[in-house]
């Protein structure tokens, strides 16, 4: 898989991809994650990428071409199965998106700035629109990194063991049930018995009534939601 991403503040977005998970996934040749810096398709000797808003108010907006001139040059490499931008009025981030980006073999992702883009970009390039929730960022940049990480890591030999992603909270609409590790016992805190039982189809029991109980108090929403 690969990922262009472009933004007016590209290195924001260095350290995300240069460690872990991500930057093993890139090593394995099993994505590579392209970071592209729209004020080298500025326009003039300014580099300029954003203008004052037709109709008055504050607050610059996006140009369409230096954005459309970066598009295009990357698509006459390629074929792009989406062009998401990220943006607060997008359509919320979850899961089950998660999934279906996983399965891409192109994507373009475009931060974000400012007031966002002309509206044009979006009515004749754009193909999605995310956001990561109910509250605003001051660019799309630290919101395309945390889409990004959450696609990656479902790609098949990113995680080391492979079925792990499987068992995610919201993979299944739960919640991820409790886990814990040595000691069995610490300042009089037990881990509870089941788990060192051995006994593996109660141990399953236990863990999906837990995840359930969890989900019901603090997710209940996601029992109600479309499954994934
Ligand atoms: Cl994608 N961008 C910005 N600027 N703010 C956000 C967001 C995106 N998602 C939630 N808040």
């Amino acid at each position: 898989m690969r990922i262009d991403i472009i933004s007016a503040q590209p290195r924001l977005m260095d350290s995300p991809f240069e460690h872990s998970i991500l930057k093993r996934a890139q090593e394995k040749g099993l994505v590579s994650v392209h970071l592209h810096d729209l004020k080298e398709y500025g326009i003039g000797k300014h580099n300029q990428i954003d203008d004052y808003q037709f109709g008055g108010g504050a607050g610059m907006v996006m140009m369409v071409e230096p954005i459309l001139n970066l598009i295009q040059d990357l698509s006459k490499e390629r074929n792009y199965d989406e062009i998401i931008y990220m943006t607060p009025d997008g359509a919320l981030f979850d899961q089950k998106t998660a999934n279906n980006l996983s399965l891409k073999e192109n994507i373009i992702i475009l931060c974000g700035h400012y007031k966002g883009v002309d509206q044009r970009l979006r009515d004749h390039v754009i193909t999605k629109e995310i956001s990561i929730g109910s509250y605003v960022l001051s660019g799309g940049e630290l919101a395309a990194a945390v889409v990004s990480d959450a696609i990656i890591r479902l790609i098949p030999g990113v995680l080391n063991d492979e079925s792990s992603a499987l068992y995610d909270s919201f993979q299944d609409n739960l919640l991820a049930p409790p886990v814990y590790t040595r000691p069995a016992e610490i300042n009089g805190w037990k881990v509870p018995e089941i788990l060192t039982s051995g006994n593996f189809p109660k141990i399953e029991a236990w863990r999906e009534a837990k995840a359930l109980e969890i989900t019901k108090e603090r997710r209940p929403d996601l029992l109600e939601g479309d499954s994934l």
